[in-house]
């Protein structure tokens, strides 16, 4: 049989689109309205060597969607670029003893060259680097205008630590193991003054929001944001603590304060210190030093075993007026509601550990039900001992179920003064100076005289100082600060010698407001176009791995809530839907080099072409699940496209030819395929999609071979679809198709197939003929048929003139089309 050259295939095609610039996007067609847009985003790869099989899978994917939306007439806005800040390029220049830049901008141009040969339909014009001085200028521009706004300060406290990137790192970055998410060192405490933007100020509005993305986030995506920004109703309550000011703790059941039977204080929080007593200080302080190296993960795990310090002191019950000790542990985080926990050994079941180690008494203040056997009860039940049986109190709980004491506990506090209801997040501020090279300065001048000062917008951006090599080493302290000459500057306020702020953005700060840049990429006047944002967002698809559920998308709806309020945008939530595509993976394991089980990507197109592994990838499974390349046939799916390749050849009949005279079994066919096609791809379904592709290119052969033949119009029409549908998915291959079925000059540019709605409508239905209610025979009938006809076709089918065998047939009921009822 006859096959395409798959090489020069591609060739050709890359020269046709760089030069007919098909997949620009216009912006001001969308401003003026003429066309109704759609914004298709996918995440920027990092440079670091060239792309591998992940990328290869969300852009085959992601590429779907865009030249589906592009069909059907959108205006569609598809960039891309490049996240090219970051530690891989530091260490590599550090290894090579060059500048980082050499390194991120080679990768640059290899992933773009590798991109372009997998025929993806970006807007190449908007391409971006976010470490060009052109745009990290506006990185810092943002970051000013949030100081403005209160939204980015500099604090001095215990941060996380990596001691072998020797930076600093976000809550967001460390693993619910302790470890760096970037290197796996485990990561320790130490104090320092940094930078943070003040996330949350928007923590009830990022929490909130997520509500009307669930069904259109996948789900499980929502509720990580949910769980990372950690929302809990509960109470403050103030106690009374003998010899000092009150004590406010934080709780989530205020209904369980008769069950207080101590107050426990973060070991390292100020307030432990401020009430220890003489005679117990000593013992606190070798306490607080030996937990200083355990992470905040060990200190909250319940397998711990329970440790802690006598204050001295007692506090009281605010309910009972009884006296309580107050201790100080490790299981209480200094930074964390007040640092301050009331202890109820009867509900949690920390306490309930920590009464037990040093003899403190236990009350139980909810009813466990009665095959209960564990210890602390956290459960639903009803309200007991709330007063106990002989504690003179004004609140009563007794007999109220969980919610219901929850309220009562607090109207009564807010009336007796010692506390209210309130609102908790676990949601802390984004640290964001990192102690490294490669990222956008921080454009802060630190002056004796005036304190922290502003680099003015004209002088944006505060470039990098040339570091190269053995500069960039990490000594704990940026290496800017090495870079005298760069760090002396005179204070824009008053003019005397200042110095730099020496520190870097973390690179999540330029991959928060990149999809903005985006839409006016090469504007030296402003970040982005407010006009532009206002016609292009928010985004509509965004797709990218699940690695990013909490951090990028949380940090990126912060940027566009802020945004919002600098009065830039009118919208608040940047992505409108967010799919995360599976793994590829091989042998049923992740691919990793110690396991040597990686796949090539290139070796992959070098063997079996772009059209071939993009369409394997679209068709292994739907986009969420992962695909284990060991299990492929990018082989079979070659064959396939030679095999779809071949209709264009055997279409005889000329081009525009009309469809309407042609072979109607097959035209069903076509149009149902496009039919459903249009709502599996609304619904991201893109594998089912390629194998309703193969089931008409199957139909479509059959019609050539033994059908009406070549000629037959059906079958152009068939084979126009067939590329088409291809061009989504295998772009090269469906080009080809294109040109030899007498069209010019790319499928790029082709519009959708209309689906003729009298072609949907089922051909024929099967009806039953029943003899004294015993099916003899089935009949072909037509959807319309009436009871007339029906009725004649089955008195005169051969299978049922045999049945009734010359009886007199006495009744006969019809429910046309599906049923004919003899009674003999
Ligand atoms: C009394 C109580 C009784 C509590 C009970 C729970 C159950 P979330 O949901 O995570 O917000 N807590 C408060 N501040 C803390 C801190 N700094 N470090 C460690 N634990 C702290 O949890 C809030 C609950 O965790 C609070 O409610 C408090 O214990 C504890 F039957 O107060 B609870
Ligand atoms: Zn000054």
């Amino acid at each position: 049989a006859a096959t395409y050259d798959v090489r020069s295939v591609e060739q050709k095609w890359q020269r046709v689109w760089a030069e007919l610039d098909p997949f620009r996007a216009d912006d001001a067609a969308v401003v003026e309205g003429r066309r109704e847009k759609r914004y298709a985003l996918t995440m920027f790869p990092y440079p670091s060597g060239d792309l591998h099989m992940g990328h290869a899978e969300v852009f085959a994917l992601h590429d779907v969607l865009a030249r589906y939306w592009r069909f059907r007439g959108y205006e569609v806005l598809n960039p891309m670029g490049w996240d090219s800040f970051g530690l891989p390029a530091e260490n590599a220049a550090i290894r090579n003893d060059t500048h980082p830049a050499t390194y991120t901008y080679a990768n640059i141009e290899t992933q773009l060259s590798s991109m372009k040969h997998y025929g993806l339909s970006f807007d190449w014009s908007r391409r971006l680097h976010t470490s060009d001085p052109e745009y990290y200028r506006w990185t810092q521009w943002l970051f000013l205008k949030l100081r403005e706004q209160g939204l980015a300060y500099r604090k001095n406290s215990p941060v996380n630590w990596c001691p072998q990137d020797q930076t600093v790192l976000a809550n967001e970055q460390v693993l619910s193991d302790g470890t760096c998410e970037r290197c796996g060192a485990e990561v320790t405490k130490k104090e320092l003054t940094q930078w943070y933007f003040r996330t949350t100020h928007y923590a009830q509005e990022l929490y909130d929001g997520l509500d009307a993305l669930q069904d259109t986030w996948i789900g499980k995506v929502a509720n990580a944001q949910r769980n990372w920004i950690g929302r809990s109703e509960g109470a403050h309550v103030t106690f009374d603590v003998e010899g000092h000011d009150p004590v406010t703790v934080f709780t989530t059941r205020p209904d369980t304060l008769f069950g207080t039977t101590f107050m426990v204080i973060a070991v390292d929080a100020r307030l432990a210190e401020t009430l220890v007593t003489d005679e117990h200080r000593a013992e606190l302080e070798a306490y607080r030093d030996e937990v200083r190296k355990a992470t905040d993960i060990d200190r909250l795990a319940t397998d711990r075993a329970k440790t802690g310090v006598f204050l001295g002191v007692h506090a009281t019950n605010p309910l009972t007026g009884e006296r309580i000790p107050v201790w100080a542990t490790d299981y209480v985080l200094a930074d964390y509601g007040t640092g301050a926990v009331m202890g109820v050994p009867g509900g949690d079941q920390r306490d309930w550990e920590f009464a037990t180690a040093f003899d403190l008494p236990i009350v139980r203040t909810t009813e466990p039900p009665a095959d209960f056997e564990g210890e602390a009860y956290a459960g639903e039940g009803t309200a007991i001992n709330s007063p106990a049986p002989g504690v003179a109190s004004a609140l009563d709980l007794n007999g109220l179920p969980v919610a219901e004491a929850k309220s009562a506990t607090i109207a009564h506090l807010e009336q007796i003064g010692h506390g209210a209801g309130t609102i908790n997040f676990r949601l802390r501020d984004w640290l964001l100076s990192r102690q490294r090279y490669w990222g956008a300065p921080i454009p802060i001048v630190h002056c004796p005289a005036c304190g922290e000062v502003a680099v003015p917008e004209s002088e944006l951006p505060v470039r990098l100082p040339e570091l190269r090599g053995a500069d960039l080493k990490p000594r704990g302290t940026s290496p800017l600060g090495a870079a005298r000459e760069w760090v002396e500057v005179s204070c824009p306020a008053c003019g005397g010698p200042a110095e730099r702020d020496t520190d870097t953005m973390d690179t999540f700060v330029d991959s928060s407001w990149y999809f903005f840049r985006f839409l006016s990429p090469n504007d030296d006047t402003q970040a982005f176009d407010p006009a532009l944002a206002e016609a292009w967002g928010p985004v509509d698809f965004y797709l990218g791995g699940d690695e990013h559920a909490v951090l990028h998308l949380l940090y990126a709806r912060f940027f566009t809530k802020a945004l919002r309020d600098l009065g830039l945008i009118t919208w608040d939530e940047p992505f409108s839907s967010y799919l995360s595509q599976g793994k590829v993976i091989n042998n049923g394991r992740k691919m990793s080099k110690s396991l040597g089980n990686g796949i090539d990507l290139g070796a992959q197109l070098e063997q079996f072409g772009v059209d071939a592994v993009r369409l394997t990838l679209v068709f292994a499974s739907p986009p969420e699940d992962n695909i284990d390349w060991a299990d492929m046939s990018p082989t079979g799916s070659l064959r396939f496209l030679q095999r779809a390749w071949r209709l264009s050849g055997d279409v005889t009949s000329a081009p525009g030819t009309d469809a309407g005279g042609g072979d109607v079994a097959l035209r069903r066919v076509t149009h149902r395929t496009v039919a459903e096609a249009e709502t599996l791809l609304e619904s991201h379904r893109f594998n089912v999609v390629v194998a309703r592709t193969m089931e008409l290119v199957n139909a479509t052969r059959k019609a050539i071979d033994s059908g009406p033949g070549g000629a037959d119009p059906a079958v152009r029409e068939a084979a126009e679809v067939v590329a088409r549908l291809l061009s989504m998915v295998a772009p090269y291959v469906a080009e080809e198709m294109w040109d030899r079925l007498g069209h010019a000059p790319s499928v790029a540019q082709a519009a959708w197939p209309s689906v003729d709605p009298a072609l949907l409508v089922a051909e024929s239905v099967t009806a039953v003929v029943q003899i004294q209610g015993k099916v003899r025979a089935r009949l072909e009938v037509a959807p319309d048929i009436s009871a007339a006809d029906l009725e004649a076709l089955a008195l005169a089918d051969p299978a049922v003139v045999a049945a009734v065998d010359g009886r007199e047939v006495r009744k006969v009921v019809v429910r046309e089309p599906k049923l004919v009822n003899l009674v003999v």
